[in-house]
């Protein structure tokens, strides 16, 4: 048997909401591959739910990565998403350095905000932090609204025209990222879809699916988890994207024929098969 790749996932527990680790365990676990959670936070519920309790976990993550150092623990990807405060940046700044191999692959969610506006607890304070860590990815993953912040340009709201998207794209490669996808595009046409910018190729691409109605928090989690899945499996960047994509329209489309409030995230679990197979 092959030897099992290990991957850090920097990212909050949100104990109710299907979103981050919650998400992202069990997804990249059952692609085949170890899970190192590097928890920023433990909170009650995702952010969307009002009354949400946290605990925020800056103050151990330095001690965690130590350790770890110490008992000489070496990963193949790391992947890092919800910090819980802008502190924490320096903490996953420090992290990369420590243990971003030449062979590491690296992806960088900058998750902030979503439909134009910061997530709670989340402020402009936390822009420039995720600028840097982007810079330092070989994979970042934002959503639109996350890219304009990123980008520096003011948040739109969607539909989204493909000129924007270009525009956006291009702001994007100055961080001198190999690999960019903008998720959760929603088009003039009904469509929800992602581009992709791969500095190897030079190329630009935009896929578009039909969209269900409303929004799913944590939807862009297990993208990011299933593009991680599939980048790790060996696929090729753009087939990954699509891969990720459709896994993640797929839980969509089933979990919006059930009758569960869309703030509990996507019913992924039940669908997890099928990126199994899509990632062999
Ligand atoms: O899915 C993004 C996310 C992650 N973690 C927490 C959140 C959110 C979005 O609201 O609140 C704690």
């Amino acid at each position: 048997m092959e030897k099992q790749k290990k991957i850090a996932l920097i990212n909050d527990i949100s104990c109710v909401g299907r979103c981050s680790l919650t998400a992202a365990i069990p997804i990249i676990s059952a692609c085949g591959f170890e899970s190192v959670p590097l928890p920023t936070g433990i909170f009650s519920a995702h952010t969307e739910f009002d009354g949400f309790v946290c605990t925020d976990l800056t103050d151990k993550m330095q001690s965690f990565a130590d350790h770890w150092k110490n008992i000489g623990i070496r990963f193949d990807a790391i992947y890092t998403g919800y910090l819980a405060t802008k502190e924490q940046a320096e903490t996953v700044k420090r992290f990369l350095i420590d243990f971003k191999k030449s062979d590491t692959l690296c992806i960088v969610d900058p998750v902030m905000g979503d439909n134009g506006t910061f997530y709670n607890r989340i402020d402009e304070s936390f822009v420039g932090e995720m600028h840097f860590l982007c810079s330092m990815a070989d994979i970042i993953t934002p959503n639109v609204t996350e890219a304009e912040m990123i980008a520096g340009i003011d948040c739109t709201k969607p539909p989204y025209s493909a000129d924007h998207i270009k525009d956006l794209l291009i702001k994007l490669r100055n961080l001198g990222t190999p690999k960019i996808v903008i998720t959760g595009i929603e088009n003039e046409d009904g469509q929800i879809g992602c581009a992709v910018y791969d500095s190897y190729t030079r190329k630009a691409n935009m896929f578009f699916t039909p969209k269900a109605e409303g929004r799913f928090p944590g939807a862009g989690d297990v993208f990011a988890a299933s593009l991680a899945s599939a980048v790790m499996s060996g696929k090729e960047f753009t087939e990954a994207v699509q891969i990720a994509m459709s896994f993640t329209c797929d839980c969509v489309e089933k979990t919006a024929l059930t009758d569960e409030p869309r703030r509990f995230g996507l019913q992924f679990e039940p669908q997890i098969y099928k990126l199994i197979k899509a990632v062999k």
